[in-house]
C-alpha cells in the first residue's frame, strides 16, 4: 500500500510540493485505482491557489471528508450586452453584424496550423492554383443533390463554391448550421470546381475548467413561465423553501441561475390569453419577485430573459427593464442581466443562454432532437456561436458587433427553452439544460414533447458533480 502511495505522490514531489505527514494516513485509506487522479486534482488546484503544501484539511476537503468552514460565494459579471446594445438599422445593419461575426471567428481560428496557409476567397478565384488550399466563411448555401453536396462560403471578399464528395466528410457537410462560421481545405479540379478535403469547424479546446475554492452549490433554473396556467406554483414554492431548510445541498447554495421564460409573457403565441391565470406583464412580474423573494438573502440570484420575457425579443436581449421589475432591481442579492451573458461563480464561468436558437437548429440538422439539448449544446460550441442561423425563427438584431460569437470559452454552458433536462460534458465544459417548472401545455401535447418539469439542477462548483432533486409530483 505504501509503495502505490509513493508512486502516485511522485508526481506531486516532482511539481515541487510537500506533503504534510499527516496527509499520508489519508491517502493510505484511498482506493489505489484513484490515487493517481485525486493527486493530480489537488496538485492543479493548489498550483492555482500558489500554495505549495499538501495537507490532511486539503485531501479531507477534496474528498468531501470535511466540510469547508466557510463557503465562499463571490461573483463577477464578465459579460452582460445590456448595455452594448446599440442597434444599426436595415441592411447596412446586417452586413455590418455579419462582417464582424466573420473576423471575430477568424481571429478565433486564428492560432491554428491551417490558419497560416488561409487564403481569400477572391485570391483563390482569380489565380487558380493546383495546390491544396485553405478557405474560411460564413456558410451561405448549402445544396444536397444526389451524393453530392454543394457548400458556399463567403468571406470578406467574396463567394466559392465548394463540392463535398469525400463520404467521410458528408456527415460533417450536411450538419453544418446555415451563417455558422468554417474553415475548408479545398482543391481546384480541372473541371474548375473546388473540391473539399477537410471541412474544420471552429471548436473549444480541451478544457480544464476553473473550479471554486470551497464546496459552493449553483441552482440552475429556467423557463418557469409564472403566469402560465401551467406554471407549477407548489412544486415552485417547495423548493424554494427547500433552499432555506437543513439539507446538507441547500445549505451549501450560494448562487442561482435563472435562464429566462420567467415569465409566460402576454401576446407572445397565438389565442395565449386562454392559458393564462395572471393577465398582464406586471402582475406576472409581481407573481415572479413574490416566489423569488423567499430566497434567503445570502444567495446570489442572476436572472436573464427568455422569448417570454419582457425587453426585446431580438437576441441579443438586455436584462428585463426596471420598468417590469422594480422590485428585483431593487434587492441588493439579485442581479439582472441580458441574454447570453457571462457571469463567474467563485471563479467558474459560466455562460446563460436562453436557447432559442435550438429551435432552428433541432429542424434544420440531421440526429439532432428536442429530447437530446446538451448535443445541440455540443455544436453551439463546435459552431462557437449561440445562434448561427439567421432568418429562421430566431429573430436576430443587426448588432455592429456579433455579441453571439462565444469569444471565452466558459466552464458551465447553461441553456433552457426546449423545457427538456440536458446534462453533459463537452472537452471538459459542464452542460445543463435545466429543464423547465411549467407542465406539459397543450401545444407541447401537440407536437410531442415531454417537459422535465419540476427537477432542480444543482452543481458543486468545486468538483463539478451535478446534482438533480425532483419536486414533481409522484406519479401513483
Ligand atoms: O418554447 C418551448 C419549446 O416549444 C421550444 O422548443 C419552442 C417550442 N414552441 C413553443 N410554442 C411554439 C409555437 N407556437 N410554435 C413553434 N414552436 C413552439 P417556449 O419558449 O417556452 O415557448
Ligand atoms: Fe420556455
Ligand atoms: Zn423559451
Amino acid at each position: 500500500m505504501i509503495k502505490d502511495v509513493g508512486a502516485a505522490l511522485d508526481f506531486a514531489l516532482n511539481k515541487g510540493f510537500q506533503i504534510h505527514p499527516d496527509a499520508l494516513k489519508v491517502l493510505e485509506q484511498i482506493d489505489v485505482k484513484d490515487l493517481e487522479n485525486i493527486i493530480k486534482q489537488v496538485v492543479r488546484e493548489k498550483e492555482k491557489q500558489r500554495l505549495y503544501l499538501i495537507s490532511q484539511k486539503d485531501l479531507e476537503v477534496f474528498l468531501g471528508i470535511s466540510e469547508d468552514e466557510v463557503i465562499d460565494s463571490d461573483h463577477e459579471i464578465i459579460f452582460d450586452p445590456t448595455p452594448k446594445i446599440a442597434s444599426a438599422e436595415g441592411v447596412a445593419g446586417f452586413n455590418a453584424l455579419f462582417a464582424n461575426r466573420f473576423s471575430k471567428l477568424k481571429k478565433i481560428v486564428s492560432n491554428r496550423p491551417e490558419s497560416k496557409m488561409l487564403k481569400q476567397i477572391s485570391a483563390v478565384m482569380s489565380v487558380k492554383s493546383k495546390d491544396e488550399i485553405y478557405v474560411c466563411g460564413l456558410v451561405t448555401d448549402r445544396k444536397t443533390d444526389r451524393s453530392v453536396t454543394r457548400i458556399t462560403l463567403e468571406d470578406n471578399t467574396g463567394l466559392i463554391e465548394t463540392i463535398v464528395l469525400d463520404e467521410n466528410l458528408k456527415d460533417v457537410a450536411a450538419s453544418l448550421l446555415m451563417d455558422q462560421f468554417v474553415m475548408e481545405k479545398i482543391v481546384a479540379s480541372k473541371n474548375g470546381g473546388f473540391i473539399v478535403k477537410d471541412i474544420i469547424l471552429p471548436d473549444i479546446p480541451d478544457h480544464a475548467p476553473n473550479r471554486s475554492r470551497t464546496e459552493a452549490y449553483a441552482l440552475f433554473l429556467s423557463d418557469m413561465h409564472i403566469g402560465s396556467k401551467y406554471f407549477m406554483e407548489k412544486e415552485f414554492s417547495e423548493m424554494i423553501s427547500w433552499l432555506s431548510s437543513q439539507d446538507p445541498i441547500a445549505r451549501k447554495v450560494r448562487f442561482v441561475v435563472i435562464g429566462g421564460d420567467v415569465i409566460d409573457g402576454v401576446g407572445i403565441y397565438p389565442n395565449q390569453d386562454r392559458e393564462l391565470v395572471a393577465p398582464d406583464t406586471a402582475t406576472q412580474m409581481k407573481m415572479l419577485f413574490e416566489a423569488l423573494d423567499k430566497i434567503p438573502k445570502h444567495i446570489k440570484v442572476f436572472v436573464s430573459p427568455g422569448n417570454h420575457d419582457p425587453g426585446r425579443r431580438a437576441l441579443p436581449q438586455p436584462a428585463i427593464p426596471a420598468k417590469y421589475s422594480p422590485d428585483m432591481w431593487g434587492r441588493k442579492n439579485f442581479f439582472m442581466v441580458g441574454n447570453p451573458a457571462m457571469i463567474s461563480l467563485n471563479g467558474v464561468k459560466v455562460l446563460i443562454f436562453h436557447g432559442q436558437s435550438i429551435d432552428d437548429i433541432v429542424k434544420t440538422t440531421p440526429g439532432l432532437s428536442y429530447d437530446n439539448p446538451a448535443k445541440v449544446m455540443q455544436y453551439l460550441l463546435k459552431a462557437r456561436h449561440l445562434s448561427p442561423i439567421y432568418g429562421a425563427q430566431t429573430p436576430i438584431a443587426p448588432e455592429l458587433e456579433d455579441l453571439m460569437v462565444i469569444d471565452d470559452v466558459p466552464d458551465i454552458f447553461h441553456t433552457g427553452h426546449v423545457h427538456v433536462i440536458g446534462l453533459d460534458l463537452y472537452r471538459g465544459v459542464l452542460l445543463v439544460n435545466s429543464g423547465a417548472w411549467q407542465s406539459q401545455t397543450p401545444f407541447q401535447a401537440g407536437v410531442g414533447v415531454t417537459p422535465t418539469s419540476a427537477v432542480a439542477v444543482l452543481v458543486n462548483l468545486k468538483t463539478f458533480k451535478v446534482y438533480t432533486k425532483d419536486f414533481a409530483p409522484k406519479a401513483n
